[in-house]
């Protein structure tokens, strides 16, 4: 599809003390705030999903602006998709393909070094996971890794690393609105990147929010005993809720006598927290630990005890981050800066919360390929509601540039959504590539790669197995049934492997379908 072109964005003292007068009818160019999560699922916000929880600070954005409802990422785990993000390219581009192995080039072209050429102040706070250290930033402060709830370390511009007392949520929120407040240049325009490291594994709430949800009992997936039928690859993987929750490490069953693999993991989190956090954190679960053992629950009793744990601990984790989204929308509004500003709020990927009997993330299924995308639109792009086109994360580059009136460079993979915030109806892509490469790893899901149209999806498991997987998404949304090779679908198959080359070839991906 063609790019959409415009004219590179002129800002700077000298552009504007020519232009005299005209600077009146001359709008500075938006405000970006770009607001990701990590693992936050679109069954967790109450704008997608009313089953679980209120989110309604998200939902203020989806409400003022617009939701995406087919909102997808390229490989969906944290470090390759902030790569393609930052890069508006797939993996194959940026070269950035699994958390273990890689360590992103931070001297390719990304979205934020290409603003801060055309004038903005560019920022990113929280959750990095590069490997490398952020370029294209005038300010960056990151957590190393994966970051820790409580009493998070930071990494500082000028290589320090200081520990800050609290919970990260806050502290990242904190450094934005410092940043807003204090540091930037209010001459400039912005782009401001605020990455939470929740709601990420081991799902530990706020103190205050603690204690909510405990008395309530959420609606189980009907897939939760999905037995993985004619679906070889899943049968594999090393993420359900049943078998690889750590009943202490993620489910908080700690008690001196009881051993488990992450055990040691545990303790040295809360082993970072003060006397004052750990007294509260115990009164919350010294209680449930007591009469999980009391009751000693087994079978379908006890895996479903491990779901309720699991959903009431990742609820009260997004509670926090809903809640800070909202400070920095109020923030914003009392600055009087709102109007100008471009809201974004998305995560790395989707995840489990159940389907199939999962937690995690990384297979191209439904749950997992998708992202929430919600943004709050400035004053002049007047589209509201739901967006229902296919956009993948590669698209966030492009659009952003394309908002700041910053030229999309060619080699990007990715395409503007600004004609559909505008209202437009553009000719759209029909067809997104997924490829997945990290396996050996951690959760042992098998390396894969396939093509999604609206209707249908193909994948091919590769590397240490062979097989494909067809799914009609209208007759089986949740992916239960692979109809590869049944009678009747020889043409969709032919057509959808024509496709799947066709985008290997477009992204110049050297792992490729061979016939
Ligand atoms: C950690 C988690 C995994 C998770 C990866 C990747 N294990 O390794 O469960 O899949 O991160 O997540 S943990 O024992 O350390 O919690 S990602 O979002 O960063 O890609
Ligand atoms: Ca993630």
């Amino acid at each position: 599809m063609k790019k959409i072109q415009t004219t590179p964005f002129l800002y700077s003292t000298i552009a504007l003390a020519l232009l005299g007068n005209k600077i009146e009818a001359q709008e500075k160019p938006y405000n970006i705030v770009y607001i990701m999560t990590d693992d936050h699922t679109a069954q967790m916000m109450s704008c997608y999903d009313t089953r679980y929880m209120e989110t309604p600070n998200l939902d203020r954005i989806a409400k003022d602006g617009v939701r995406f409802t087919n909102s997808f990422v390229a490989n969906s785990l944290s470090g390759p998709s902030r790569a393609c993000m930052l890069t508006g390219k797939h993996s194959c581009g940026n070269k950035f393909y699994d958390n273990s192995t890689c360590v992103f080039d931070n001297t390719q072209l990304t979205y934020p070094k290409l603003l801060q050429k055309a004038g903005y102040e560019t920022a990113v706070v929280g959750k990095w996971h590069l490997e490398s250290l952020p370029t294209g930033f005038d300010f960056w402060q990151i957590v190393p890794g994966q970051g820790d709830y409580y009493n998070p370390r930071f990494i500082l511009q000028n290589g320090d690393t200081i520990q800050k007392t609290g919970y990260i949520t806050n502290l990242i929120t904190d450094d934005a609105i410092h940043w807003l407040n204090e540091k930037r240049n209010p001459d400039k325009p912005f782009c401001l990147l605020i990455h939470h490291k929740a709601v990420h594994r081991n799902w530990m709430g706020d103190l205050p929010h603690l204690s909510l949800y405990e008395d309530r009992e959420f609606p189980l997936p009907d897939n939760l005993y999905d037995t993985y039928e004619g679906r070889e690859a899943a049968k594999s993987q090393e993420m359900s809720i049943a078998q690889d929750l750590d009943m202490i490490y993620d489910l908080k069953m700690l008690k001196p006598e009881e051993k488990s693999r992450l055990k040691k993991a545990y303790e040295h989190i809360i082993g970072r927290m003060d006397e004052e956090q750990r007294k509260v954190w115990d009164a919350t679960y010294e209680p449930i630990i007591e009469d999980f053992y009391k009751r000693q629950p087994e079978g379908k009793k006890l895996i479903e005890w491990k779901f309720q744990r699991y959903i009431r601990d990742y609820m009260k984790t997004v509670k926090s981050l809903d809640e800070n989204v909202g400070r920095v929308l109020d923030y914003l509004k009392e600055k009087g800066i709102l109007e100008h500003t471009l809201v974004v709020y998305t995560s790395d990927q989707g995840f489990y919360m159940g389907e199939h009997g999962w937690f995690d993330k990384r297979f191209m299924y439904e749950e997992s390929m998708r992202t929430p995308l919600i943004m709050r639109l400035p004053k002049g792009l007047s589209r509201r509601g739901d967006i229902a086109e296919l956009v993948q994360n590669i698209d966030y580059a492009p659009t952003i540039l394309d908002i700041a009136g910053v030229e999309i460079p060619q080699e990007m993979h990715g395409i503007s959504m600004l004609p559909l915030l505008k209202g437009e109806q553009p000719e759209w892509r029909k067809s997104l590539y997924y490829h997945f490469y990290e396996y050996p790893g951690e959760h042992a899901v098998k390396r894969h790669y396939g093509v999604r149209i609206e209707k249908y999806k193909l994948i091919h498991f590769y590397k240490d197995i062979d097989v494909w997987e067809l799914y009609d998404l209208e007759k089986d949304p949740k992916e239960m049934h692979n109809i590869y090779g049944q009678i009747g679908t020889e043409d969709i198959i032919k057509e959808l492997k024509a496709e799947l080359l066709r985008l290997q070839e477009q992204y110049d991906d050297p792992i490729r379908y061979e016939k």
